[in-house]
Order: structure tokens, then sequence, then C-alpha cells
């Protein structure tokens, strides 16, 4: 018998993609190439790396391409090809352009990689995710995008601060589309075990869920020329390790919906089992009134997105 290590294709080689080629040869989860449409940055990116495998160490191979063709038969190919939010922009107006990007690289991933497990995260999300799933025609258990895992992880991260407690102690849900409509669902935070609402006030954690929504802005506001990419790298690279590795990570992914929580045909932010059938379970956790109203209107959002891109496939 001989195993080959998992290839995994990174189709946009900026600054996530470039964080995410560094993450998964430090992890070892196979070997990396990155593609771009821009010439040099990928192969550069690649050979930067390469030389530091010696150091991190690892032994998973380095490559970089402007050609789509070199994503043939890899085992998991994570999507951040398109345009990042400048300060100002909602992530809606990257809407048009980044449609177009999507297509041409989900036509691609169709015929080079058939087999492949996708995860997308080019904003918007949830209509980027969606359109991936329209072009490949790939089952909806092998094109998820990322967004919850950034989004809990961040209101994680701040209740970790205000509690002055390690980050990995704590555990949140942040569900719904991936928007200012995103829904922080307070009463399934916990920190070691201990629901959140025992430790801070109403209005703290209100607070922080203002914040945790509005997190991409804060560092755009910050960065100027760019939106956040070590955690989103980060929440990539996670959802690629569950799938690898058959964990069965109970995360929060854009999933397709068939009937769960009252949607069908479109992608929302829910708790799911990922493993080594990619997205193996929708997990339906009960919603009070309130969140059900929260998650409804943040569906409104994600409807209309969905829409937008089935006219475009159509048309
Ligand atoms: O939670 C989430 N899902 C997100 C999403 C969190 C943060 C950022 N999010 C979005 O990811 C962001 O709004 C962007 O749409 C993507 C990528 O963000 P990144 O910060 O990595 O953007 P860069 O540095 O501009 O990289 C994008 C690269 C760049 O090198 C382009 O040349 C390349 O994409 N690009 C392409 N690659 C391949 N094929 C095509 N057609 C292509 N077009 C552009």
């Amino acid at each position: 018998m001989s195993f080959k290590k998992p290839k995994i294709a990174l189709v946009g080689a900026g600054q996530i993609g470039g964080t995410m080629a560094l993450l998964a040869a430090q992890k070892q989860l196979g070997d990396v190439l990155l593609v771009d449409v821009v010439e040099g940055v990928p192969q550069g990116k690649s050979l930067d790396i390469l030389h530091g495998g010696p150091i991190i160490p690892t032994s998973s191979q380095m490559s970089g391409s402007n050609d789509y063709a070199a994503l043939k038969d890899s085992n998991v190919i994570i999507v951040t090809a398109g345009l990042p939010r400048k300060p100002g922009m909602s992530r809606d107006d990257l809407l048009d352009v980044n449609f177009g990007i999507i297509k041409t690289v989900g036509e691609h991933i169709k015929k080079s990689a058939p087999n492949a497990f996708v995860i997308v995260v080019t904003n918007p999300l949830d209509a980027m995710v969606y359109a991936m799933h329209r072009v490949t025609g790939f089952p909806t258990n092998r094109v998820v995008g990322m967004a919850g895992v950034l989004d809990s992880g961040r209101f994680a991260a701040l209740v970790a601060e205000e509690l002055n407690v390690s980050a990995e102690d704590v555990t949140a849900l942040v569900m719904g589309g991936h928007g200012d409509t995103m829904v922080p669902l307070i009463r399934y935070c916990s920190v070691g075990g201990i629901p959140v609402t025992q430790l801070l006030s109403k209005e703290k954690l209100d607070a922080i869920s203002k914040r945790t929504a509005n997190a991409g802005g804060e560092v755009v506001a910050l960065l100027k020329t760019g939106s956040a990419f070590y955690s989103p790298a980060l929440s990539a690279i996670h959802m690629a390790e569950a799938y690898l590795k058959d964990k069965r990570s109970v995360i929060t992914a854009a999933a397709m919906l068939n009937g769960e929580y009252g949607y069908k045909g479109m992608y929302a932010g829910v708790p799911v089992i990922l493993g080594g059938n990619g997205l193996e379970k929708v997990i339906e956790v009960e919603l009070d009134a309130d969140e059900k109203k929260s998650f409804e209107t943040s569906m409104e959002a994600v409807k209309s997105l969905v829409e937008w891109v089935d006219k475009k496939m159509a048309g």
C-alpha cells in the first residue's frame, strides 16, 4: 500500500491565502498549492515558506501557480480569491465583482478537482458559498463557508478579555449570516462550562455582541488597506483540519439548510459536525422568541443575496 499526502489548494494568495499556506505547512496538513492571478505572488509566497521548511520543521511540499490547471486532484480547496473590503465599503458592495471571480474559480474546480472539499471565504460570504455550490454542482456536504468559526471566535475572545481568563476556555455560538445581522447567542456561551450569563451583566454581553458584529469593520478601520486576515486564516484552516483528520468537530459554518431552522435552499451560519465526509450534520439548537427573530432578520439579508445569485446564474 502507498499513501500520498493530501493536496491542499488555496485559491487566492493574498493576505489570508498566504497566512493559510504557512499554517497548513506548520500543521503538516499536506502539500500546499497557492493559486492566484497575480504573476509571481503565489510562487514567491510558496518559495518563501519552502525556505522556512527546515526551520518549522515541515515535510509539506509548497508550490505556487497562476494556472488553475494546477488544482488537479486537490483534496481540499480554500477559496479567498476576490477583493477585500476597503474602509466604508460594506460586504455587499463586493457582491458583483467577487461573484464573477467565484464563477471562474468554481468552473475550474469542477473540471480539475471534482472530488474536492471546498471551503469558501470570499465575501459576501453567504452569497459566494451559494454561488460556488451552484457553479460546481457539488453536493452540499462538500461546499461550506467560513464565517461562524471566526464570528464565534471573536465573541469568545472578547468575553475572555473582559473576564481576564484564558481564551481557550470560552466557547461561543454566533449564528446567522456573516454580516451586520449576525446572531450571537449569548446564553450558549460558556466559560469553563459556566454559562457566561452568570459571569457578565446583560449590558456587558450586549456590548460584546455589538462589537462582535462590527469586529471585521473595526479591523478594517485600523488597517486601512485591507481586512482581517490572521483570524480568518486560522478559522479556515481549523475547518480544513476537521475534514482532513475526520475530527467530527462541532463548529459553526455556513451550511446549506434543507428544512433546518425552517429554511430550505439557503446557506446560513449554523452549528454543524465537520468530519471526513465534510459537512456531516446540521445541528438544530433551540432558539427563544428573540433569538428566532434575530435569526429571521439575518436570513432576510441572506435571502436577497441568494435571489441575486439565482438571477445572475439564470442570465
Ligand atoms: O469571515 C470571512 N468569511 C472573511 C472573509 C473574513 C475576512 C475577509 N474575508 C474576505 O476574504 C475578504 O472580504 C475577501 O473577499 C477575501 C480575501 O481576503 P484577503 O484579505 O486575503 O484579500 P487579498 O489579500 O486581497 O487577497 C485576495 C487575493 C489577491 O491576491 C488577488 O490577486 C486574488 O485574491 N484573486 C484571485 N485569485 C485567483 N483567481 C482569481 N480570479 C482572483 N481574483 C483575485
